[in-house]
């Protein structure tokens, strides 16, 4: 099964419909998962080995504008991912199928990038054969490279627009579908709050889709602990593959997410911190365990992330409740709670802290 299938199952009759108006905007929180997403059973579709669980950060995500323009290429403009020495904020980008010599060819800076084609195609599944292209502008508020699910938030928003922009009036369940045809963790950004992604078991991938959780935790905060702006060695998308092909410990993952997943609803419906920063640490700890144990190992650790690491340890031992988490990349966020804020942006001058549920 491909993705235009799925596509055009969710779509039904719409599929292939022409925009309805010539602009739309969107935007999409990013989200930090508290319980992993690590591994796919489908490699095609993003359809994960187990369900994850994750939090927005409300105001902190991405913008998306389209236009459809009268040329025959996409341009996408966007200040992710980070740009290359010598590259422009904007990226002209010429459409694959297209000949070459556009006239606009000496500003094709970034068309073999790995996020312009990744972009490209996912527009691809949407627009009929002989139509309209794009100009596109992804803007993050987000620290680039920090880590920060700038792809999730992307997708997401990009779907949102290209619902108005084709108005499809597809319902938040239908959005998340098509967001994770684009990337994984996209799905959960359809939603502000804790959000879990139930991995489904269909072959489509049609029960494979994110819901928002009623609870909300005001005094949530999340800390953003920067030790690394540079480009992933290897990216999330081949080490899960290759940590589910070769890590003897993968095999535990699954139980491990099924036992924290329900230990997080807990500790969110009874607004338990400990619990909660404990179970999310865990988590985070064991998805890494998977990874190091992969062959050849991958890490994602600087010497500088064990360094923090030991301080929140230490900070606990003495009495603070404070807990990590870390995806895939080399920096931490931090978890703590509302009444901790003072402590810890003291302790931690260069924190950049996040409420996510501020504006709920
Ligand atoms: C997560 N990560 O749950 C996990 C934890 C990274 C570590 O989802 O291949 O960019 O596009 O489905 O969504 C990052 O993976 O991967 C991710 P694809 P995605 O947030």
């Amino acid at each position: 099964m491909k993705k235009q299938d799925v596509v055009q199952l969710v779509l039904g009759k719409q599929y292939q419909k022409n925009p309805v108006c010539s602009f739309a905007k969107s935007f999409a929180p990013t989200n930090i998962a508290l319980c992993k997403y690590w591994g796919k059973r489908n490699q095609e579709l993003n359809l994960p080995i187990t369900s994850s669980l994750s939090v927005s950060l409300a105001h902190k995500g991405a913008t998306t504008e389209i236009k459809v323009n009268d040329k025959d290429y996409d341009v996408i403009y966007c200040n992710f991912p980070p740009l290359k020495k010598g590259d422009k904020r904007g990226i002209l980008i010429r459409h694959p199928e297209r000949s070459e010599g556009s006239p606009a060819q000496q500003e094709i800076l970034s068309a073999d990038s790995p996020f312009a084609k990744k972009l490209i195609e996912y527009l691809n599944l949407f627009r009929t054969k002989d139509s309209h292209f794009f100009d596109i502008y992804l803007e993050t508020n987000i620290p680039i490279a920090a880590g920060l699910a700038s792809s999730a938030c992307g997708f997401a928003a990009m779907i949102q627009a290209l619902n108005h922009l084709y108005d499809w009036q597809l319902s938040p369940q239908a959005l998340s579908i098509l967001a994770r045809l684009g990337s994984g963790s996209a799905s959960r950004s359809v939603f502000s709050g804790f959000v879990e992604w139930h991995m489904g078991d269909k072959i489509d991938g049609m029960d494979s889709y994110a819901e928002l959780l009623p609870d909300v935790w005001p005094e949530l905060c999340m800390g953003l602990l920067i030790v690394s702006d540079q480009e992933k060695t290897i990216s999330s998308r081949e080490a899960m593959q290759l940590t589910v092909e070769t890590s003897s410990l993968y095999s535990v993952w699954p139980k491990q997410v099924k036992k924290d997943l329900a230990a997080l609803k807990q500790a969110i419906s009874a607004q338990d911190f400990i619990l909660l920063g404990q179970t999310a640490e865990t988590n985070a700890m064991s998805m890494h365990a998977t990874m190091l144990s992969a062959c050849p190992s991958i890490t994602y650790y600087l010497p500088e992330t064990l360094v923090l690491m030991k301080k929140i340890w230490q900070l606990r031992k003495e009495g603070l409740p404070v807990y990590f988490t870390q995806d895939a990349g080399a920096n931490l966020k931090l978890l703590f709670e509302e009444k901790q804020l003072k402590i810890v942006s003291e302790l931690f001058p260069k924190i950049e802290i996040i409420k996510p549920f501020s504006s709920l």
